[in-house]
């Protein structure tokens, strides 16, 4: 077939293919989501519903789009990691990262009313979205590291800011003064003495926030098979399933890696 003299403009567009042997990770945040939480009147610190949705959201992300084997989530962020021999979309940044944020958009708001019931959704909600490549094993650990890393740190302080503004009835100025230049053990240490609270017995989801992987798991079913005398009979038949699984535990030691070995493709 003849090309129009207006096929030329398609060397116009850049070459964003993802370097081979990289894992590729797509993170999306949540667009003024200050904002939104606001508005939405989200919980302080931690609004379960919200976070519920987003996970809503990043397991249909891993469900409909290709080749995803890790995502990990935490306030209005998340991250997913495609395989490093992934050859989706030839690997292409610009479709890998817009499948992502749109399939998580559209998603955000689909469900909204599962977890937010009746309370309207105000406004139409965006993300934006990044690509790294990270070559190695070691570094995409750390990478996961520094984000729940970053889940803890802020979880700790918004933490006891928000005790000490609750239920120690001061302002949020004076929490603020209070917390200046304090140490992760300051900040155990006012919730223990002053709140009777253990940090370590919050819930893990907000310590820790969600990491999703896929998991082989055995599913029976009874199925009504015909025998060849034409006679009808009910059998169990067992199939591995594959399906997405959610975690709220540590991801920077070694033991989740330990018993996830698949989640990982060798280096080298
Ligand atoms: P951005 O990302 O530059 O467009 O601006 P923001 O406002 O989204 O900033 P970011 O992403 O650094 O911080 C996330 C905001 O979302 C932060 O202000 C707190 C809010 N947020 C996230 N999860 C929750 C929640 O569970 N409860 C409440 N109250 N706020 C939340
Ligand atoms: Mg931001
Ligand atoms: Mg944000
Ligand atoms: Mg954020
Ligand atoms: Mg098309």
């Amino acid at each position: 077939m003849a090309k129009s003299k207006f096929e030329y403009v398609r060397n116009f567009e850049t070459d964003d293919t993802c370097l081979r042997n990289c894992y590729i990770v797509v993170r999306l945040d949540g667009r003024n989501f200050h904002k939104f939480a606001e508005q939405h009147k989200f919980t302080k610190p931690n609004d379960d519903r919200a976070l519920g949705l987003m996970k809503r959201s990043a397991r249909s992300v891993m469900e409909e789009l290709e080749d995803i084997t890790i995502a990990y989530g935490q306030s209005d962020e998340f991250s997913f990691v495609f395989k490093r021999s992934s050859t989706w979309f030839k690997r292409r940044a610009s479709k890998l990262m817009t499948h992502v944020a749109s399939q998580f958009s559209s998603s955000y708001v689909f469900y909204w009313k599962e977890f937010f019931g009746e309370q309207p959704l105000l406004y139409p909600p965006g993300f934006d979205g990044r690509v790294v490549l990270y070559p190695s094993n070691h570094n995409l650990k750390d990478y996961l590291s520094w984000r729940q890393a970053d889940c803890h740190i802020n979880n700790l302080y918004n933490t006891v800011f928000w005790t000490l503004v609750q239920r120690g009835g001061l302002t949020t100025a004076q929490a603020e003064d209070r917390l200046k230049g304090t140490l992760a053990a300051d900040k155990n240490e006012i919730l223990f003495s002053e709140f009777d609270i253990n940090y370590n017995n919050e819930s893990a989801l907000h310590r820790k926030g969600t990491t999703l992987i896929w998991e082989k798991r055995d599913e029976t079913v009874v199925k009504r098979v015909k025998l060849p005398n034409e006679e009808e009979k009910d059998v169990p038949v067992t199939r591995s399933r594959r399906r997405v699984e959610a975690y709220h535990c540590d991801i920077i030691g070694e033991q989740f890696w330990e018993e996830h070995p698949d989640v990982l493709e060798e280096d080298g």
